[in-house]
């Protein structure tokens, strides 16, 4: 008798701007899928802890300075240099849970103000875009959604760079368009109300996670990939 292969895991990005409470969501929703018996593991997007991490870390702290087309790369390869293990990790039947994806990716980049002489104009969404075609593609994009009101309410921001309201107004934007416009992965996109409780917000976050679970189990099988 042979055993039936070990259905894959789901891919689930957690997207938002600063201070939407995308890692008290993500945390509280590993805790609830580990202890709903279902294997999940946590992916962070920057992931710090590589070399190219560490580039990407004294980038974002101020203590290196690159150029805006460079350190789009670095964040890119950032995602590349894991894929291997999120595929062999989700063929290995574990759920994974992104902390940011190649959604901030694009819209971070795209969002930053032009450099006249190296940029006359931002960068372009499908130039932003570009490096990331062929990552494995999230089943579910859970898009936590703040209005400007409730996240100005919220604890300050940080220092690192990017955390300054001008950028997170042009980021918002930008995500919106995304959802919006890019109609081939429009139905990827489950957009959450993350002004509410953080119990609020965990069930419509969970609800978002039945829903990739579903679209998993009436798949192929197959990882699909970044077009
Ligand atoms: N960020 C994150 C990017 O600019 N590009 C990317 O590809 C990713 C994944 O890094 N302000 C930005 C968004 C954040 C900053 O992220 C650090 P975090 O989640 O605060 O560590
Ligand atoms: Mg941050």
């Amino acid at each position: 008798m042979t055993t039936p292969p070990t259905p894959r895991g789901a891919l689930i990005a957690i997207e938002g701007l600063d201070r939407a409470g995308k890692s008290t969501q993500c945390d509280l929703l590993l805790n609830r899928l580990i202890s709903s018996g279902i294997p999940a593991k946590l992916q962070k997007f920057p992931d710090r802890s590589t070399p190219i991490g560490h580039m990407i870390n004294s980038y974002l702290t101020s203590t290196s300075n690159l150029d805006d087309q460079a350190i789009h790369l670095l964040f890119s390869a950032n995602r590349w240099e894991a894929k291997d293990s999120i595929l062999s990790t989700l063929n290995s039947g574990t759920t994974i849970l992104l902390d940011r994806y190649i959604y901030s990716g694009i819209v971070f980049s795209a969002a930053k103000p032009p450099v006249p002489v190296e940029n006359p104009k931002p960068l372009s969404v499908s130039w932003c875009k570009a490096p990331d075609v062929g990552l494995p593609r999230p089943d579910i994009i859970i898009f936590l959604n703040i209005s400007q009101e409730d996240a100005e309410k919220r604890a300050g921001f940080g220092d690192e760079r990017y955390e300054k309201k001008e950028m997170q107004e042009k980021v918002r934007k930008l995500f919106e368009e995304l959802r919006g416009e890019d109609s081939n992965d429009k139905e990827d996109w489950w957009v959450v109300n993350a002004g509410g409780t953080v119990e609020e917000v965990a069930e419509e976050v969970w609800r978002g996670v039945l829903e990739a679970l579903k679209r998993v189990k009436e798949g192929n099988g197959e990882v699909r990939s970044i077009e």
